[in-house]
């Protein structure tokens, strides 16, 4: 039932796409679907190409795979290899943040290494170069593990960096692997979390059998310390006492993931990211994975008390009630301040493959109204939720992409969950590979749109009027110019952090201070003065 509102949700729909060539309105129309608030959702036409000509907020895969999923690991050396542009844009453009254990730690992430390849490396090849420049990083770094990442020229010439990647493992007695993650396979960033994870699984993932003493071993996959998200998460953990193995790859290091086999539980945060990691270690190792979310106060305390419950023990189920019981107060005594203020106001969120869904959580604990939300690149599973769509492999960025071949470990193989227990846990609120996807949850009648274009955008804006949009820096100042305030929430602008329940406070004040300031209903463009701009010239 679409619900009673001054706005027509089917027909904003048509306004969006109405000044479109009629296959390009058709084929976008697809992506666009109004929700019904149920379990029931509209299919929704996801992970798609982009149509030639609207402009898109996404990334290439080359990004998906270096800046997003290696991005955040301090001690792996990444070598782009390309001309330098790709290496240069990727440095230091994601806020995540890192905190080596000991001063003598290394920290590469402040580093930018490329091959810069000329135009006579693209003529005649640029594997020589790229051999030279790993040589050359391993005598001034004497890192543990190199890994070479392709750009899109890479491909289009044929260099071979996995043949490269192996010698010069050999010569230099470290670990050295490559990504074939030229830009443009896929259709989006996603394609490159895909590589990312493959090449992590086979190289890394199993190598170190050293497993911590505790009982209560767990990873944390899809969180990426933004803004400093996962030392909040990681003080929470050990306060409740769950050991934490890895983090792929929030504040993560090249040793942690070499041990991540050895958790008991896999916990998943951004299923956009890594579920293939997730899916691969339940294969191998028998590890079972639940979805969890950190962001929203609510959410935190349930996904720290489905961990707890696995797990089982009083104790820690115990211990675990006490942290949330400290953190509470001081959440609901903000809530109630900034919500005075907050409630009942519109946003609406346009986010990568998971953030426009799980921010949900704190614009409802806020009181106010997501009228619209949408990623760049998620799947239909993303938006649907893997209990409508169990196994969505057939993707257009699958087809480009080797699938691993991942078979039972025996060794190390162990049953965690026998189906009694899985049912047991399951009546316990502990749900294996449980994802519900962004649709059903969102409220009837709110619009879901994947990757919209800044068409469809400046048309929604203008149609809704919302007190906030949510997005990244490439929307950020255009949509501000319009008068309504942006925050972005891939990098937090510059606060945060957002997760946890010291992270539900800092979004609080953050987005009362957006939402609450007036300086915006004084914003006048120039040209909204004066039509015409006279240039004068010479003195
Ligand atoms: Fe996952 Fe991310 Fe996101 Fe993502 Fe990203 Fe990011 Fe994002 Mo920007 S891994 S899908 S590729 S939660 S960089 S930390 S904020 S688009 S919503």
């Amino acid at each position: 039932m679409v619900k009673e509102s001054i706005y027509n949700p089917e027909e904003i729909k048509d306004k969006l796409v109405a000044d479109f060539p009629s296959k390009i309105a058709r084929k976008r129309a697809k992506a666009i679907v109004v929700n019904t608030g149920t379990d029931e959702t509209p299919q929704i036409a996801a992970n798609a190409r982009t149509v030639p000509g609207l402009i898109t907020m996404r990334g290439c895969a080359y990004a998906g795979c270096k800046g997003v999923i290696l991005g955040p690991t301090r001690d792996v050396l990444s070598i782009t290899h390309g001309p330098i542009g790709c290496g240069f844009y990727s440095w230091l453009t994601r806020r995540n943040q890192t905190r080596p254990p000991k001063p003598e730690d290394e920290n590469f992430m402040t580093y930018c290494l490329s091959t810069d390849m000329q135009e006579s490396e693209i003529v005649f090849g640029g594997e020589k170069k790229l051999a030279q420049a790993i040589e050359e990083a391993y005598q001034l770094f004497k890192p543990k593990t190199i890994v070479v990442h392709a750009t899109c020229p890479v491909g289009l010439i044929g260099d071979d960096i996995h043949q490269v990647t192996r010698a010069a493992q050999e010569k230099l007695g470290i670990k050295v692997f490559g990504f074939s993650c030229e830009g443009y396979k896929g259709v989006s960033q996603s394609a490159g979390h895909h590589i990312a994870n493959n090449q992590i699984f086979k190289h890394m993932v199993g190598t170190d059998n050293t497993a911590s003493p505790s009982p209560y071993r767990v990873n944390l996959l899809g969180e990426y310390n933004i803004g400093g998200d996962a030392f909040v998460i990681e003080d929470l953990f050990a306060r409740c006492g769950f050991e934490l193995v890895s983090t792929f790859c929030g504040n993560s290091d090249h040793d942690s993931m070499c041990r991540s086999h050895t958790a008991e539980l896999n916990l998943v945060m951004c299923h956009r990211s890594i579920n293939y990691m997730a899916d691969m270690m339940e294969t191998k190792y028998g590890i079972p994975w639940i979805k969890v979310n950190f962001i929203g106060a609510e959410a935190t305390a349930k996904s720290l008390r489905k961990i707890a419950r696995y797990f089982g023990d009083e104790k820690l189920i115990e211990q675990t009630e006490r942290v949330i019981e400290e953190e509470m107060p001081a959440v609901s005594e903000a809530r109630q301040l900034y919500q005075e203020r907050c409630r009942g106001k519109k946003v609406m969120l346009f986010v990568g493959g998971s953030r426009a869904h799980h921010y949900q959580e704190l614009f409802k604990e806020l009181g106010m109204e997501v009228v619209a939300a949408g990623y760049e690149f998620a799947h239909r599973d993303d938006y649907e939720g893997r209990r409508v769509l169990p196994s969505i492999t057939v993707d257009a960025d699958s087809r480009n992409i080797e699938e691993l071949t991942v078979e039972k470990d025996p060794e190390r193989y162990k049953e965690r969950v026998s189906p009694e227990k899985c049912a047991e846990l399951a009546a316990n609120g502990v749900e294996f590979k449980d994802y519900a996807g962004m649709m059903p949850e969102m409220e009837a009648g709110s619009l879901t749109i994947d990757e919209p274009s800044h068409h469809e955008t400046f048309r929604l804006l203008e149609l809704y009027k919302p007190d906030l949009y949510c997005a990244g820096v490439k929307e950020k100042y255009a949509v501000q110019k319009t008068g309504i305030p942006c925050l972005q929430l891939h990098s937090y602008d510059y606060g945060g952090p957002f997760a946890g329940f010291e992270g539900a406070i800092n979004f609080y004040k953050d987005v009362d201070r957006l939402v609450s300031s007036r300086i915006w209903s004084y914003l006048e463009a120039p040209w909204q003065r004066q039509t015409q701009v006279k240039a004068t010239y010479g003195i």
